[in-house]
């Protein structure tokens, strides 16, 4: 994940101030803070947003895509949403025409990490501000963005190694992990894994006996999780880079005649309904949540940008963690 240095924090926030002063409409080509009075703002029912979705993976992203759709109607802004499908060139694509087209602003959470200098040099030629949501890119040239708005991975990772390992703090053999990876070279897929290691190397009894891609959907989940019960008897652990897939590997554990959350401890991420649901049964003893509500947090950024203040070049989302227990507490109230 890109850490942000003080310099180019400041270079990164003045740039895309200059980003804005380009594209504002009314502003007389200023910078932002030249035009930072009411004469540099657009009437929020004239913002027009484009949106590059990741795709429709998971219960955390059909959650995203909700709130991003419902808060942008409350705000009155025209969204043009493109759904991606988990394909990079689909989003590259959805990017330019959203610059074709001139919207105020674009948003895109991106799949993986690499590969968006070119598109994103575009959008800041047309002078139209970019803004991250939920997953970030590994751009070294951070004025192509205003900001970006989501969750820390790494420390959702750190937050999973930590309960793994105060679980086995007194085992004295090995404990056998199975890690089922989100997408390849995407940014929770990267940060999830780095946390959880960092913290469970301190206890070399931890041990990651096999670590594939299950694409953050629960049928790749279950697929990996049969090929990982066929090739080791010894499986104690199970941590899942999200719910989807944690709730594909239950139904292959079961199927295998054990029981998740007993016979495989299993540790996921998200938090969302099913998740929850399966963590108050026992079947998952430890969710990290990460909160998939970015839309009104998203529209408020849009609108600051369209006016020409300032916004952080990093917004990081609040988030809990939940055992089987707290899960069956929370469930009755939780939104998605
Ligand atoms: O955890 C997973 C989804 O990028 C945080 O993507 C998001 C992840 C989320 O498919 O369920």
């Amino acid at each position: 994940m890109k850490k942000f240095g003080r310099i180019s924090l400041v270079l990164s926030l003045t740039l895309s101030m200059m980003m804005l002063g380009a594209c504002s409409s009314n502003n007389g080509g200023g910078t932002a803070e030249e035009n930072s009075g009411n004469s540099g703002t657009k009437s929020t029912n004239s913002i027009t947003l484009g949106f590059s979705q990741v795709g429709a993976e998971s219960g955390w992203r059909s959650a995203n895509t909700k709130s991003i759709q419902d808060s942008a109607k409350e705000a009155g802004y025209t969204l043009k949403f493109s759904d991606a499908q988990q394909k990079q060139e689909n989003q590259i694509k959805a990017l330019r025409s959203f610059i074709q087209q001139k919207v105020d602003v674009i948003s895109f959470s991106p799949v993986v990490e690499s590969g968006w200098d070119t598109v994103l040099k575009e959008a800041k030629d047309a002078g139209i501000p970019v803004i991250l949501t939920d997953r970030a890119v590994d751009s070294k040239d951070t004025s192509l963005y205003v900001t970006f708005l989501g969750s820390d991975f790494v420390e959702e990772g750190r937050k999973a190694g930590q309960w793994l390992t105060e679980q086995y703090k007194d085992a004295a053999e090995d404990i056998n992990i199975v890690e089922l990876q989100g997408t390849t070279g995407s940014a929770p897929a990267n940060d999830r894994m780095q946390g959880f290691k960092e913290v469970i190397s301190s206890n070399p009894n931890l041990k990651i006996i096999a670590s594939q891609t299950g694409d953050f959907t629960r049928a790749k989940g279950k697929e990996v999780m049969q090929a990982f019960l066929k090739a080791h008897k010894d499986i104690d652990v199970l941590y899942a880079h999200n719910d989807d897939m944690a709730l594909g590997a239950i139904q292959a554990i079961e199927a295998a005649g054990l029981k998740p959350g007993e016979d495989i401890k299993i540790i996921s991420v998200d938090a969302v309904k099913d998740g929850m649901q399966a963590a108050s049964e026992g079947k998952i003893n430890f969710i990290v949540e990460c909160n998939p509500l970015l839309g009104p947090q998203l529209m408020k950024v849009v609108q600051d940008v369209v006016d020409g203040k300032s916004v952080e070049a990093r917004i990081v989302t609040e988030e809990t963690t939940f055992t089987s227990e707290e899960a069956k507490e929370a469930l009755p109230n939780r939104q998605y």
